[in-house]
């Protein structure tokens, strides 16, 4: 991948198979990988070993991994020119993972706020494995040395712990790790709930009114941004204390490039009805193309299949490298 004359800056990023992917994981990540893709080496991942740290049905779970997969060949990420893969074909993430668990603090892992919220969302399966998630999540990164990780704002602090954990593994065994640089995009960092706009969208709320899926048909977007929660001052104008009218007009942004102060010329005197239906409107014109895309790409399962399989081969052997590095690092015996 790399070129000897130029050295290109390596990306990579992953999107947990825990559903159908939202217009926050569009907005907030897939649109980034996309535009990073032309000018970067890149690497991205389905995370479908982070997808078990919640019970799954085993028949779902390889239905929506695949189906994530073709959201990453449907994004135009090529599979050619980049590694694009699913985690579980390549084991040493679960290697490294297991070694960096050694290297990072209990208290650390404790203090992550997403731990936390899955924590309270799943009370009755509150497995070591969620607690673990962003260490393996380090090791996805830290494997490919990687320059910039494009994420959502959620995944912010994540990064903090894999760029620690990096720092405190190359301070101990010298430079062994890239110290990895997050990327949060300026708009669509965090999308919220269509229905508690207090907190983030995410595929797998309960309330499906909350997302909008990429696979949402063009009317059932509209009624859901329809039934979106606002506020009662019936003014567009982007306030500290309007998250629903923000989260709406960020997403109106995100899609047709005006900046708020357009947003809110645009339907000053106007009421929440007719904003809605110009959201509605640019959100299905954004997602459609993208959705026929996915639609035909998962005709070819073949297709599918050989780039998985490809990129899986591509990422074990830039993996393997870096694990055997850092085995020899720490100590254990090599023949
Ligand atoms: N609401 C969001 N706004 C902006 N970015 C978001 N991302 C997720 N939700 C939003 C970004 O999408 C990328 C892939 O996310 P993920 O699937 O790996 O994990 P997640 O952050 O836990 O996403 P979800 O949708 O909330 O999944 P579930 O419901 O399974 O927990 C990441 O870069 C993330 O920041």
């Amino acid at each position: 991948m790399e070129n000897a004359a130029e050295k290109r800056n390596v990306v990579l990023s992953f999107v947990q198979s825990s559903g159908t992917p939202t217009i926050g994981n569009y907005f907030g990540a897939f649109k980034n990988w996309h535009d990073m893709a032309v000018e970067n080496d890149c690497i991205f991942g389905v995370a479908d070993l982070h997808a078990i740290t919640v019970r799954n049905t085993p028949a779902d779970l390889r239905r929506r991994s695949m189906e994530m997969y073709a959201w990453l060949l449907a994004l135009g990420l090529e599979p050619e020119k980049n590694i694009v893969f699913l985690q579980s074909h390549v084991p040493e993430h679960s290697q490294l993972a297991w070694i960096l668990n050694c290297y990072a603090q209990f208290g650390e892992a404790s203090r992550m706020t997403q731990f936390k919220d899955k924590s309270r969302q799943h009370a009755d399966n509150v497995n070591v494995g969620l607690f673990t998630y962003p260490i393996l999540m380090a090791a996805d990164i830290l494997l490919y040395n990687a320059d910039q990780v494009p994420v959502g704002d959620d995944q912010r602090q994540h990064l903090e712990l894999a760029r620690d954990i990096a720092e405190r593994f190359n301070g101990i065994y010298g430079e062994t790790f890239r110290v990895p640089a997050p990327y949060i995009g300026k708009k669509g960092a965090k999308i919220l709930s269509l229905q508690e706009p207090e907190k983030k969208m995410s595929k797998s709320d309960p309330n499906t009114k909350a997302f909008i899926s990429l696979t949402d048909p063009d009317d059932v977007i509209a009624k859901k941004i329809k039934s979106a929660v606002t506020d009662s001052e019936a003014t567009v104008r982007y306030a500290g204390n309007k998250p629903g009218v923000n989260n709406l007009m960020t997403l109106y942004s995100c899609c047709t490039g005006k900046d708020f102060d357009a947003i809110e010329a645009e339907f000053a005197g106007r009421g929440y009805g007719d904003f809605k239906a110009a959201v509605a409107e640019a959100v299905v014109e954004e997602l459609r193309p993208l959705r026929n895309e996915h639609e035909r790409i998962m005709k070819d399962k073949a297709y599918i299949e050989k780039c998985a399989s490809e990129g899986a081969q591509k990422a074990e052997y830039l993996a393997r490298r870096t694990l055997r590095k850092v085995m020899k690092k720490v100590g254990f015996y090599q023949v």
